[in-house]
């Protein structure tokens, strides 16, 4: 069942009613386009949208016929008093639980089925690691619709029976209200932008605010890396380590620093509890320590597959069953904490801690009439905030005046906010290798040194 809501109860309670039944959650994001929509929807074929009304007409029209219903609809229908009023089917541990789309190296984001054996694996994983219990109150501000938000954050806490506050985020407004809670984790952009409202404020405010901090015991950060500035500038306010993890949607959470120290800047930490990560070089030999290789994992966290891609589901393990990445990283001899440092393909990027097929963004800017050939590329962030930021290498056709404007104007019905490119280069022509392949590692390198490129 698919499900368009805006966090909060209602959307805890559809998440939860169809985990229970037995069926595979599929929630939709608000941020996501109609077009976006659709093709999740038409891809994920559930049997049901549920969505809330301001957002029913969105869901109809992306739904392609298929039965959308208001969520207000099935609480009308009568809670029993005594809930649930017949026990919950048994549901089979390998039994699909969650429907996540993740974007990659292919066009089109594909559907990453999770059990509730793995979904159990890496909540049980974290309760352990971070010493999740039923005491704690997490401040929830991340999008439900990726692995943070919804499994490490909001079901990482229900699984310890601790208590959630939903907040779109907003630096100022998390700054209030961190004084109620015991736990937050973010991605590093939400921390960059809490860095640069607190040096914003007036000095009595930036008091209050680092006092309010001071009375959590956990702050977390992932899904994108952490520059060490950053964490020692959070430092300096909160008296806080931002305790930085690495994980994924197909393989959950695999590495952390630990809840009890050192907590290395630049570092991802070490496997949590039931994961093994190796470091495997080019030869697929395991690289010596401190030399860099891909991260292969092999996790009881695993998802069991692409929706109705066996083909990608199999090339994604390694001959040794292992789970490959696509990130690399090395492995410190001393410790044996684990340091990232960039992915294999340019064609994935990051940016505000969301993963970007950059393959995706061409697909829709293509039908522009004004672009005869692109590229898009991730540069990244000077100012540290937001990653990568989505960059268009445009080759217009003969007499366009294409702006950046223009180019927002016509992603923004296409494409969510954060796929839309922030920055466009018009050029005579794209460099390509002998072989026709554009290339665009020499397209990052030109723009990160502030050329344009030849
Ligand atoms: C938005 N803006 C961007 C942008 N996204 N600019 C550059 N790059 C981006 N990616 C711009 C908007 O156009 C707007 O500009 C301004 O920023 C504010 O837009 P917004 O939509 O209100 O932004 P904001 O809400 O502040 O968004 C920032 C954010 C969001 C950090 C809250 O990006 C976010 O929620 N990220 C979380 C992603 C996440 O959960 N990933 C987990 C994946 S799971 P203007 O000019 O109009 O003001 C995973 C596995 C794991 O990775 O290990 O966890
Ligand atoms: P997703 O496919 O959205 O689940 O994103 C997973 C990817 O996020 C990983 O493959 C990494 O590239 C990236 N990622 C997650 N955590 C971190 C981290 N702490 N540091 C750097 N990259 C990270």
């Amino acid at each position: 069942m698919a499900f368009l809501m805006p966090a909060g109860k209602d959307f805890v309670d559809v998440l939860l009613a169809v985990l229970a039944a037995g069926g595979m959650a599929v929630p939709l994001s608000p941020l996501h386009t109609q077009p976006e929509l659709a093709y999740i929807i038409a891809n994920a074929d559930p049997r049901l949208v549920v969505a809330t009304p301001e957002l029913a007409g969105v869901a109809r029209a992306a739904a392609g016929g298929r039965r959308v219903v208001e969520a207000a609809t099935l609480r009308s229908r009568g809670a029993p008093a005594s809930f649930p009023a017949t026990p919950p089917p048994a549901v089979a541990a390998a039994a699909p639980a969650i429907l996540l789309y993740t974007s990659g190296t292919t066009g089109r984001p594909k559907g990453a089925v999770l059990s509730h054996a793995a979904v159990a694996a890496t909540l049980a994983s974290l309760a352990q690691a971070w010493r999740w219990h039923a005491g704690d109150r997490l401040l929830h501000v991340l999008p439900l619709h990726h692995t943070h938000g919804l499994i490490v954050a909001l079901l990482g806490a229900l699984w310890a029976g601790a208590a959630i506050s939903f907040l779109p985020f907003d630096a100022a407004r998390v700054w209030e209200r961190l004084s109620d809670a015991t736990v937050f984790m973010a991605v590093p952009t939400m921390y960059a932008k809490l860095i640069d409202a607190y040096r914003a404020a007036p000095a009595d405010r930036r008091a209050a605010w680092a006092a309010g901090a001071r009375g959590l015991r956990l702050f977390t950060s992932g899904s994108a890396a952490l520059p060490a500035p950053l964490l020692h500038a959070f430092r300096d306010a909160t008296g806080h380590t931002i305790l930085e993890r690495y994980g994924m949607t197909e393989i959950g959470m695999a590495l952390s620093n630990r809840y009890d120290g050192p907590r290395v800047a630049g570092a991802v930490g070490v496997p949590l509890p039931g994961v093994e990560v190796d470091v495997v070089g080019d030869d697929e030999q395991p690289a010596a320590d401190g030399q860099p290789g891909e991260l292969r994992v092999r996790t009881p966290q695993l998802y069991s597959g692409y929706l109705g891609d066996d083909a990608a589901t199999a090339a994604a393990l390694d001959s040794a069953g292992r789970f490959r990445t696509g990130d690399t990283g090395t492995r410190d001899a001393a410790d044996g904490v684990i340091r990232l440092m960039g992915r294999t393909s340019v064609d994935v990027l990051k940016s505000g801690g969301y993963k970007i097929s950059a393959l995706e963004i061409e697909n829709a800017l293509r039908e522009h009439p004004d672009i005869a050939d692109l590229a898009v590329v991730g540069v990244p962030d000077s100012t540290r905030t937001w990653g990568d930021l989505v960059t268009a290498c445009v080759v217009p056709r003969a007499g366009a005046a294409l702006t950046l404007d223009a180019l927002k104007a016509f992603a923004r019905d296409r494409l969510a906010v954060y796929k839309i490119p922030r920055a466009l280069h018009l050029l005579d022509a794209l460099p390509r290798n002998a072989m026709g392949k554009i290339q665009k590692k020499q397209l990052v390198d030109s723009l990160t040194a502030g050329k344009e490129p030849a």
